[in-house]
């Protein structure tokens, strides 16, 4: 059995491993629905952070949310994007970290989530801490308690 001094790793502050705003895609709750999938399409991500005008974390936008606010009917009704605001599709109760946060919170969240947000006192959007540095950073440790 793997016999490691947990409490080293869980820690650790997540401050080293967050990606940081400049290279996270987002949109801006104001954008139209069109913008946003322009965006998503664009990076080939999933979901991203929307943030207001001074860059306080909102919510999460995913292409699942986009294509369900046109879903008609009968027919996914496209002529409608350009008309639906981010902020009305978003999903507005998600899970985030700070940036004071320690890393075992962040592996506890990102369980269920993909990536998570992070923000530092006042709410400003700082980045994203994701699944594949957090799960990178767990097998270097372990691998270095292995020897
Ligand atoms: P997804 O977009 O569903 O991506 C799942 C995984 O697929 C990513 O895991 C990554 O390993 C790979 N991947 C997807 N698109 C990629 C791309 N354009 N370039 C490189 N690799 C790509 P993670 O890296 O753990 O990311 C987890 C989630 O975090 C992503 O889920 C996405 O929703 C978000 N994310 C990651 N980096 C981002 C960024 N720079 N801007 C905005 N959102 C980001």
């Amino acid at each position: 059995m793997l016999s490691i001094n947990n409490r080293e790793l869980l820690d650790i502050p997540i401050k080293d491993f967050i990606i940081s705003s400049e290279k996270v895609a987002h949109v801006q709750s104001g954008n139209n629905a069109e913008h946003a999938l322009l965006v998503l399409t664009r990076t080939g991500y999933s979901s991203i952070p929307v943030l207001d005008v001074k860059y306080r974390l909102q919510g999460l936008l995913s292409s699942k949310m986009i294509t369900e606010s046109i879903l008609g009917l009968e027919r996914i009704e496209y002529e409608r994007l350009s008309e639906i605001k981010v902020d009305t599709i978003m999903e507005k109760k998600i899970a985030y970290l700070r940036v004071t946060d320690t890393f075992k919170r962040a592996l506890d969240l990102v369980i269920n989530h993909a990536f998570l947000s992070v923000v530092d006192e006042e709410g400003t959007f700082v980045g994203i801490m994701t699944r594949r540095v957090i799960l990178k950073q767990l097998k270097k440790y372990i691998y270095m308690n292995e020897r």
